[in-house]
């Protein structure tokens, strides 16, 4: 229902991300989209250009005087690296021309090999331009329109890093009213006998020259009871998130509720009771193990996703090997990016992309074109939800 599109290359102009299917009449600021950009840049372990690039956006459409128009929303974001040096201007020139210096050893663990055979390009930088995750600022600009319609509903999407390297944070939850902390936590780690291992982690990492992956939870309060649905396959709510987290760079691995651990436990360990809660007038799941689906649609019990990242294929101490694919000759990989981390800044970017699911299917079961029909027909479910 909510479609979107990026374009951009990390080191071109600007990216750009087109918003389609969004009611009318949502507030919207450009500071609201900004300070959503802001954390994407937090967390110890990102590499100089976070200092530097400052996420500046532009609205270029669907908004006037603050409010969302209900025709597609436009959002510009320059690249500041553009600007600070004629080298991209050369590099990334869209006018007709070549490049001095191809990159002619693909990294080993990023798209450039499988990128540049399925494209037919002899320059790595043809692919990684667009591969890159600065990509995911755009998706980030796109989430905060999100997560303005899902507050409408009472909705919010939070996350916080559980993992990073070997260093494992303990199982408390944040709530809403703690995600300050959380972005205040150099790692954006809820627990703090957990932070001070993750920073020693990014720091070993560091001084090696060695890069870190890690795991992010995502966690959904307030989400309305059905969405998605249990009729067709690509109508499942945890099938979509588990697609759109899969999605973000470096992310290999996905779960819901306690995942993969559940698959040890018996049946009776297993499940969430239902119990009915008189003072509410509502049901309610004891426990979390489910993560907040059952039959792919929401039960409106608190969302767990977690998503795990792989660590960033390029080192800072070049020890993977690779081919020249002029050569045919081994050498090792370059040096594209200098982060040892990405993984709190993948938390942002995971959020974003639950809370696109999540609107996207709102959108689906309430409808309308106004926000008001919108609100109108979540109140008017809410009250009326049987049995
Ligand atoms: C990226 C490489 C690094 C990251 C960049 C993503 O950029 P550079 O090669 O210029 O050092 O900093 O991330 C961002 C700029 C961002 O906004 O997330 C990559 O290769 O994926």
């Amino acid at each position: 229902m909510l479609r979107y599109l990026t374009a951009g290359e990390s080191h071109g102009q600007a990216l750009v991300v087109v918003i389609e299917g969004m009611v009318a009449g949502l507030p919207v600021t450009a500071e609201q989209i900004q300070s959503e950009l802001a954390r994407r840049r937090l967390g110890y372990g990102r590499g100089p250009r976070q200092r530097f690039e400052a996420d500046e956006i532009e609205l270029l459409g669907g908004i006037r005087h603050g409010r969302t128009l209900g025709s597609p929303i436009s959002i510009l974001i320059r690249n500041s690296e553009w600007f600070r040096s004629d080298k991209w201007h050369q590099e990334m020139s869209p006018a007709p021309g070549r490049t001095e210096s191809p990159l002619t050893a693909p990294r080993p663990g990023h798209a450039d090999l499988t990128g540049m055979q399925k494209y037919g390009f002899s320059d790595a930088r043809d692919v990684l331009e667009r591969a890159s995750a600065r990509e995911t600022a755009a998706r980030v600009a796109a989430g905060a329109v999100a997560k303005l319609l899902l507050a409408e509903l009472g909705t919010t999407v939070i996350s916080h890093v559980i993992q990073m390297g070997a260093a494992r944070s303990a199982s408390q939850r944040p709530t809403p009213g703690d995600i300050a902390a959380v972005d205040g936590s150099p790692v954006r780690c809820f627990d703090a006998g957990a932070e001070a291992a993750m920073v020693a982690e990014v720091e070993d990492a560091a001084r090696d020259g060695d890069s870190l992956g890690g795991v992010v939870e995502v966690l959904g309060y307030g989400v309305p009871t059905g969405l998605g649905s249990y009729v067709h396959w690509d109508r499942k709510l945890d099938g979509l998130l588990a697609q759109a987290i899969l999605s973000i760079q470096a992310v290999k691995g996905v779960e819901v509720g306690d995942g993969f651990e559940v698959a040890g436990r018996r049946g009776s360990e297993a499940h969430d009771p239902i119990v009915w809660d008189e003072g509410r007038r509502a049901y309610r799941r004891e426990g979390t193990r489910a993560g907040g689906t059952e039959g792919g649609m929401s039960t409106g019990e608190l969302l767990v996703v977690r998503a795990a990242m792989k660590p960033l294929a390029t080192l800072n101490r070049p020890v993977l090997a690779t081919v020249d694919v002029v050569t045919k000759e081994s050498t090792v990989s370059f040096k594209e990016r200098t982060d040892v981390t990405a993984v709190p800044a993948m938390g942002v970017v995971a959020e974003t992309m639950v809370a696109l699911v999540l609107a996207s299917e709102a959108l689906r079961k309430f409808g309308g074109d106004s926000l008001e029909e919108f609100r109108r027909n979540a109140a008017s479910f809410a009250a009326s939800v049987q049995p």
